[in-house]
């Protein structure tokens, strides 16, 4: 798989401070950010500072210390959001995932119960 990555995104721009964002927590490799559209009262993105497009380029491409970063703030923002209910975790992946912007991202959203994993 070739993936082409567009700087020009919105989460690129976010990342390089042209976009302002409401900023939940960031470390080396990671931000995370609420939601600008939310679907429930918590609606989190978490997305690496590097230039992967989806899931699985992430997941290929990335270095073991991006990775863990990612991760690292993934359980910040879970422990800072207070979800002891649970959450959902989304990434959407190119077209058939209905990835909208296309810089590799996770949605954390919680607070409420979020429904059935697929609607169809
Ligand atoms: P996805 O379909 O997984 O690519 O979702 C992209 C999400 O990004 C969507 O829930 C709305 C959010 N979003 C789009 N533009 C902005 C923005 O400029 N700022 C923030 N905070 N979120 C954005």
């Amino acid at each position: 798989m070739n993936y082409a990555y567009d700087d020009q995104n919105i989460f690129a721009k976010i990342l390089r401070g042209e976009i302002p964002n409401d900023t939940v927590f960031e470390n080396e490799h990671a931000l995370a950010f609420r939601d600008i559209r939310p679907q429930a009262p918590v609606h989190v993105l978490v997305i690496p500072k590097g230039p992967y497009v989806s899931l699985d380029h992430f997941a290929r491409d990335a270095s073991p210390d991006e990775q863990v970063g990612f991760f690292a703030a993934v359980s910040a923002v879970c422990e800072a959001e207070q979800m002891p209910q649970g959450f959902r975790s989304i990434c959407n992946s190119r077209d058939h995932g209905h990835q909208e912007v296309p810089h590799f991202h996770m949605h954390i959203l919680g607070g409420k119960p979020t429904g059935p994993m697929l609607s169809v």
